[in-house]
């Protein structure tokens, strides 16, 4: 069974470590989110793509939600130091990567191959695509201005609220090498519990993307990120409560509407009223096993046998 999962950072790589384990790495193809990508410093940084590159590695820091484990600031620090910029944390592992990477895509490599050799290096089964190798960008607009997703999330600590996102450089974006390929060839595709806005929204805003799954054959499930309407972490809760008008099950639906089949929900949500089939579980990943079941519960919704 081949089964492809749009994905962003922290919550879907969680969920990525799930479907691993349910069926195996050799099936599973991740379109990953770009859109938050930055440049610090020089180097190129793809967070979502990193924090799958790291999970799926066994690299991560799960407690701090993004970067390495066992991380070092020394370069940080020397920054700091010397007046450069110093917002963006880059530990000194992670900087390791970012070397890598920013050669590779200055020699002309895209970043899709350059995701390829990175996975391969670091021993990653599955396939990690990132959506585009285009420049694609989320802004969002807050009644504070319209700042790039870095500067909101992590200088402004996404304090403002969002009244709407827009991608940058969407309308040109066409989907990376062995994106449609790995839609076209999954039997099941699933959106992992992530922002529905800044996560999977820039995904989806790649219109090759959004076109192959409105076309799909096959199941396509999202599971919900809210936990009796909280966001386990970030802002997707107050997000949806001022994009979408209230953070219910339906509310998330309709971020996906015409691309789903099923959401899957926590038990702490009531669900009522939504335009496609609810299926409700435990969706809290508190650890592996407990990823296993909500990607078992994914996929089963999707009718596959787990
Ligand atoms: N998030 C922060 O809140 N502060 C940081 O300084 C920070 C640095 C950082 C460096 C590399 C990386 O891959 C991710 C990093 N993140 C940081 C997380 C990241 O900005 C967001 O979690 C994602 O972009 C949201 O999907």
């Amino acid at each position: 069974m081949n089964v492809a999962v749009l994905s962003g950072g922290v919550g879907g790589a969680r969920f990525l470590r799930g479907v691993v384990a349910v069926i195996g790495s050799d099936n599973v193809s991740i379109v990953g989110n770009v859109a938050d990508d930055i440049e610090v410093l020089g180097l190129r940084v793809s967070p979502d793509l990193d924090s799958i590159l790291y999970t799926l590695a066994g690299l991560a820091d799960e407690e701090r939600g993004w970067g390495r484990a066992g991380e070092t600031w020394q370069a940080l620090e020397t920054v700091a130091q010397l007046g450069g910029e110093s917002w963006f944390r880059l530990g000194d592992r992670d900087i390791g990567l970012h070397l890598v990477r920013t050669e590779l895509l200055r020699s002309r490599v895209p970043l899709s191959e350059a995701t390829e050799r990175l996975a391969h290096a670091l021993g990653l089964g599955a396939r990690l695509l990132p959506a585009t190798d285009d420049p694609l960008r989320t802004f969002v607009e807050t009644p504070e201005g319209t700042f790039p997703f870095q500067t909101w999330f992590v200088a402004r600590g996404h304090r403002d609220e969002v009244d709407a996102v827009h991608y940058a450089g969407s309308p040109d974006a066409t989907a990376a090498p062995g994106v449609l390929e790995a839609l076209g060839a999954a039997d099941v595709i699933l959106i992992a519990p992530s922002n529905p806005y800044v996560s999977i929204g820039p995904i989806l805003a790649v219109d090759e993307i959004r076109e192959a799954l409105e076309r799909r054959t096959v199941p396509c499930v999202a599971v919900s990120p809210l936990i009796g309407g909280r966001a386990v972490k970030g802002p997707a809760d107050r997000m949806l409560l001022r994009i979408a008008g209230g953070t219910s099950p339906a509310h998330v639906a309709s971020c996906y509407a015409g691309l789903i089949d099923a959401l899957v929900i926590d038990e702490a949500d009531v669900p009522a009223d939504a335009p496609v089939r609810l299926v409700v579980t435990r969706t809290l990943m508190t650890d592996l096993e407990a990823a296993r079941r909500l990607a078992a519960a994914a996929l089963d919704a999707a009718g596959a046998p787990a």
